[in-house]
C-alpha cells in the first residue's frame, strides 16, 4: 500500500511539472518596456520553486518506499542529533532562497515603483468604482481640475465629480470609459477608487496594481505595440465584479491625437 502511495506522489509531481515545462499556460506576449524583467523574475521563481518542489516530493516518495513498512521487530532509527539540526538547515535553505529571489526581484520592482515617471509622460487619471473604470485626460492645458466627491453623479455622467462651471482647469478635461494611449510614450497612471478595493490588470502590459480606497496610487509604463487589450478588475468587488472591465487601445501618435480630438468633442 505504501509503495502505491510513493508511486502516486511521483506521478502527481511529474504530472504537475509537465504543463509548466511545456509552457501550456504562458503569459500573453509582453507589450511593455519593463515586462521582460517581470518575465525573467517569474521564470527564476518558477525554476527555483519547481526544482525544490520536485526534489522534496521525490525524497518524500523515496522515504515512504524505503521506510514505511519496517520488518517486525526492527529497531526504528532516528536521525542523529534529533530533528533540531534538520529544522535549522531547512529554515536557512528556504530563508536563503526567498531572500535571493527578493534581491534579484528588487531590480524589476524598483524599475516600476522606485523611479519617477519621465517628465514628458502622459498623465491619465483612472477611477475604479463598482463596476466600471473611468479615465480622465487633462486636456490641452495639461492640468487636471479638482474633484468634488459631492458632485459625482452617474445620472449626469459626472463620474469624477468635476465642476466645469467654476473650475477653469476642469473645462478642457476629457473623461472616457475607454483608455487610449500612444505607443512608445510613457504613461503616468494616477489611480484612485470611488468606493472599495479594485484592481487594474493588463496582462500584456505586465501591469497589475490594486486600487486602495483612500490612497492616490500611481504607476508608470510604456507600451510598445499597437493593439486593443483588456483591462480587468482582479479584486472581488461585488456582484458585478465578473463584468468589471474596460479596453486599452494602444495607438500610433497620429491615431491617438485624433482620438483625443474626438473625445474632446464628445464632452
Ligand atoms: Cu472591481
Amino acid at each position: 500500500m505504501a509503495k502505491i502511495f510513493a508511486v502516486t506522489i511521483v506521478l502527481i509531481a511529474i504530472g504537475s511539472a509537465i504543463p509548466i515545462l511545456m509552457h501550456t499556460w504562458d503569459m500573453p506576449q509582453d507589450i511593455s518596456t519593463h515586462g521582460h524583467l517581470i518575465d525573467e523574475q517569474y521564470a527564476d521563481t518558477m525554476a527555483e520553486a519547481g526544482i525544490s518542489f520536485l526534489v522534496s516530493q521525490f525524497l518524500l516518495a523515496f522515504f515512504i518506499w524505503k521506510f514505511s513498512s519496517p520488518k517486525p521487530g526492527a529497531k526504528i532509527k532516528s536521525f542523529p542529533g534529533g530533528a533540531a539540526g534538520l529544522v535549522i538547515a531547512a529554515f536557512l535553505l528556504v530563508g536563503t532562497e526567498v531572500l535571493a529571489l527578493g534581491v534579484f526581484g528588487a531590480k524589476a520592482w524598483a524599475s516600476v515603483y522606485f523611479t519617477p515617471p519621465a517628465a514628458n509622460a502622459l498623465p491619465i487619471q483612472v477611477q475604479a468604482g463598482q463596476f466600471a473604470f473611468y479615465f480622465r485626460y487633462p486636456g490641452p492645458d495639461g492640468t487636471f481640475g479638482p474633484l468634488h466627491a459631492d458632485q459625482i453623479s452617474e445620472a449626469n455622467a459626472n463620474f469624477f465629480g468635476l465642476d466645469t462651471t467654476h473650475d477653469q482647469d476642469s473645462k478642457d478635461d476629457i473623461v472616457s470609459a475607454e483608455m487610449a494611449i500612444p505607443v512608445n510614450r510613457e504613461v503616468h497612471l494616477l489611480m484612485h477608487s470611488k468606493d472599495l478595493g479594485h484592481s487594474f490588470y493588463v496582462p500584456e502590459l505586465r501591469v497589475h496594481q490594486d486600487f486602495v480606497p483612500g490612497l492616490d496610487l500611481s504607476i508608470h509604463f510604456t507600451a510598445t505595440k499597437v493593439g486593443k487589450y483588456e483591462i480587468v478588475c482582479t479584486q472581488l468587488c461585488g456582484l458585478g465584479h465578473y463584468n468589471m472591465k474596460a479596453y486599452l487601445e494602444v495607438k500610433s501618435q497620429e491615431d491617438f491625437d485624433s482620438w483625443i480630438k474626438q473625445q474632446a468633442a464628445l464632452q
